[in-house]
């Protein structure tokens, strides 16, 4: 008998900080998306491929929404565009531990103006609902904020985990599987992101960034490869990190080179970790003022 194959595209949408990178990279087991309790960590749709025989679940990240709001209506669309087929699943990540939160509800709005969300008879992308952080809700609010997201979301069905404990995958898992549509194989088993390894450096040097600084710095900074060279015992990465001003520099050099040196150690036993050989890594902090503001150096970062 032909066994059933499930395979779909899953989009994963909510605002900053509520673990959507999280999730893809636990759903796929590999990072192809990074971390941080700053917003705005993730700048560029990713798409995170999980693969077992029976099913293959496609999951774009995009980048948290902030203002201009119409940006994830576009970043949606513009995902399933590229991604050739439609959306199966919508999968709105929210902090359980709090009450909904503006931006919460701009999300719902930008999922209803893009077409989704209809009323449950005339609805053809199921929404699932994942509420995250249980480990930090307080049992006497469970009640309230539950209730809360599904009045915002109107889901088809609800999942309460803790991505950082671990807690109740397998039911989310399960519950998507109960809607990814019949489908074969898109992309071979060994591939789990459409990101270039170049890109996917860059980014885990920025995550390291990003954990050693604060306030306006992780906003400041864009990191990129410059050069790739894969040696017969090593690979040689040399990588430059992007700020805005001379005072951000000296932070992310910090004193003696010491901030620097930490961030380079971290980046390099990931990177050792990810292409399972020997790195060996090279940072260079330069100063561009306003690169986020031009279209020339936002493309060569990949960013556009
Ligand atoms: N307490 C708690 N923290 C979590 C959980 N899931 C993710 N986080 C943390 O929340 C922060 C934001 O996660 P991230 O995946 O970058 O969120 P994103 O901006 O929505 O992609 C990080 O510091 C995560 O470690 C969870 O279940 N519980
Ligand atoms: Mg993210």
């Amino acid at each position: 008998m032909e066994t059933l194959h499930q395979a779909g595209v899953i989009a994963v949408v909510g605002k900053p900080n509520v673990g959507k990178s999280t999730l893809v990279n636990t759903l796929v087991g590999h990072k192809v998306s990074i971390v941080s309790d700053k917003a705005q960590t993730t700048r560029k749709r990713v798409l995170g491929i999980a693969t077992t025989p029976k099913w293959q679940m496609v999951f774009v990240d995009t980048p948290g929404i902030h203002k201009p709001l119409h940006k994830l209506g576009a970043t949606l669309n513009e995902a399933a565009r590229q991604s050739v087929f439609d959306v199966d699943v919508i999968l709105p990540v929210v902090d359980v531990s709090r009450m909904p939160a503006p931006e919460d509800k701009n999300v719902a709005e930008m999922l209803r103006a893009a077409g989704f969300l209809k009323p449950k008879g005339e609805r053809k992308t199921p929404v699932v609902l994942v509420l995250n952080k249980m480990d930090k809700l307080k049992a006497e609010d469970v009640q309230a904020h539950y209730a809360a997201y599904e009045e915002i979301f109107e889901p088809d069905e609800v999942v309460m985990m803790s991505l950082l404990r671990e807690r109740n995958i397998e039911i989310l898992i399960g519950t998507l599987l109960k809607h990814l549509p019949e489908n074969p194989q898109f992309y071979p088993e060994d591939e789990y992101t459409d990101q270039s390894m170049r890109f996917l450096a860059a980014e885990i040097i920025r995550e390291k960034v990003l954990h050693h600084t604060e306030k306006e710095v992780p906003h400041a900074v864009a990191t990129y490869v410059e050069e790739w060279d894969e040696q017969e015992r090593e690979t040689l990465i040399r990588a430059v990190i992007l700020v805005e001003r001379d005072g951000q520099k000296a932070i992310v050099i910090g004193k003696k080179g010491q901030m620097l040196r930490q961030i380079g150690t971290e980046a390099r036993l990931e990177l050792e970790d990810t292409l399972g050989q020997k790195v060996y890594l090279e940072l260079f902090v330069k100063v561009r003022d306003e690169w986020r503001q031009s279209p020339r150096l936002l493309r060569e970062l990949d960013y556009l």
